[in-house]
């Protein structure tokens, strides 16, 4: 599995194109989508190079792994979406490849919270 160096959020991580942030840490960046598709639609993707979640999860370090989880937490928190915080919750989720539909080759989570999200999968 090649990394992209190019890819779009590679650039976002080296500076090179703007984000919205909403947290960053030695792990992680958290910034809102560029197209939202909820009320709240953030991303969380880790500073590593890594194309996907199959690639995180056998090259990812345990660090890094704790780190990616930790931050899609305080990012949550962050954005008043956590259960904790609203009592309502929020949908995380990741695409992987052609057929999980990833636009992206590089890994993100998304958040999705402020209102219902309705069905799992259309
Ligand atoms: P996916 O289909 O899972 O690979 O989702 C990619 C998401 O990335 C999609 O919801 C739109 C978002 N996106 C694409 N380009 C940019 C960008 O330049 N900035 C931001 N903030 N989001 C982007």
């Amino acid at each position: 599995m090649k990394y992209d160096k190019n890819n779009i959020f590679a650039k976002i991580l080296r500076g090179e194109i703007p984000c919205k942030k909403i947290y960053e840490d030695e792990f992680v960046l958290a910034f809102h989508d560029v197209n939202p598709q909820k009320k709240v639609h953030a991303l969380v993707i880790p500073k590593g190079e890594y194309v996907n979640l199959d690639d995180f999860s056998s090259k990812g370090s345990e660090k890094e792994i704790v780190g990616l989880i930790k931050g899609i937490g305080i990012v949550a928190k962050k954005l008043g979406v956590s259960e904790v915080v609203n009592g309502k919750g929020y949908r995380s989720l990741v695409n992987v490849g052609e057929n999980g539909g990833q636009e992206v080759p590089h890994l993100h989570f998304h958040i999705f919270g402020g209102e219902k999200i309705g069905k799992m999968v259309s």
